[in-house]
């Protein structure tokens, strides 16, 4: 399916890396391949069957990339589904979480995820595998397929399959048509499924001596951001007519995004009115790729050179 476009990936990699480290280059094509292809299938392959029709091609903008990458010199610069960076940013996050590196993740390590931005009762509804049945084989863990697909929902919140993803599952070979904050999967997000979520972010805000914002307030604040057509529940169609979905399930289940939210964080803020063209996803891969790269202690990490790139190899490969 992705034609030639791999082995001219392997190309440039191979001309940005150490020329004695072929091993690291055939470790670094197969997670970015994989990357690449988990990405491509979490936007375009909405049925979740594992099999893209030419409907959800025509439907996708994966020809499109696809093009800008046949003309682009500086991958990075492709941001639907082809950037390196965006790749070493997810392989990085996992690498961090899984500390035994055995490609697996348990519930405890993605507790940790976000700097313990996720609250256990979400993390729970994950690991019960209600947004999607994971494809990771050992009970309990979630495998690098599985993580993507976490953290592409987690990072990108505004976006269609984000939303699917923590509200509605198609009933699919990956999902059984349960929902994952939708706790009695009737369709409707009511007060008290708002409430279970929001509890324990309460909780939390208690326990760090936080100023708490009670939940009769947070949810005229919720119904005030959506809007839904009736008032006392929140359906699918109102989240996606709305462009602060992602902020209300921040409020459900993030602490760190909900705080930020609250604040109104100016960086965040700033970042999006100086670039207001890119997606969530993208705001968030290029911080992180640069936080990651400054750890890594590269002196230019900002401008792609290939000394980036080399130096960036010595992290999880
Ligand atoms: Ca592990
Ligand atoms: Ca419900």
């Amino acid at each position: 399916m992705l034609g030639p476009f791999p082995l001219y990936m392997l190309f440039t990699i191979a001309q940005t890396v150490n020329i004695n480290c072929y091993l690291c280059v055939v470790q670094l094509f197969a997670g970015l391949a994989e990357t690449v292809i988990y990405r491509i299938y979490y936007y375009i392959n909405r049925s979740q069957n594992g099999r893209l029709t030419l409907r959800e091609l025509k439907r996708g903008n994966l020809i499109d990339a696809m093009l800008h990458a046949d003309e682009e010199e500086d991958i990075n610069k492709v941001l639907r589904y082809f950037s390196y960076e965006h790749f070493y940013v997810i392989y990085c996050k996992f690498w961090e979480l899984d500390t035994d590196h055995d490609f697996l993740i348990d519930k405890e390590n993605l507790i940790r995820y976000g700097n313990h931005a996720l609250t256990y009762r979400i993390v729970d509804r994950i690991f019960s595998q209600v947004p999607r049945k994971f494809t990771s084989k050992v009970e309990g863990k979630m495998g690098y397929e599985d993580f993507v697909y976490f953290i592409l929902a987690e990072e990108d919140k505004s976006s269609e399959p984000s939303l699917e993803y923590w509200y509605f599952c198609a009933l699919s070979l990956y999902s059984q048509g349960f929902k994952c904050i939708d706790l009695d999967g009737n369709g409707i997000l009511t007060r008290n499924e708002m409430q279970f979520f929001y509890e324990e972010q309460l909780h939390r805000m208690e326990c760090m001596a936080q100023e708490p914002v009670l939940f009769e307030d947070i949810l005229c604040q919720i119904i005030d951001m959506i809007k839904p057509e009736a008032e006392s529940y929140i359906t699918l169609r109102d989240l996606k007519g709305s462009k602060l979905s992602g902020s209300v399930f921040n409020i459900l289940f993030n602490l760190n995004k909900f705080m930020a939210f609250e604040t109104r964080d100016p960086f965040l803020i700033r970042q999006e009115r100086e670039n207001p063209t890119l997606t969530e996803w993208d705001r968030f891969a290029h911080r992180e790729y640069i936080r990651l790269s400054m750890e890594d202690d590269v002196e230019d990490a900002s401008n792609g050179s290939a000394e980036v790139w080399d130096e960036s190899l010595e992290a999880p490969f």
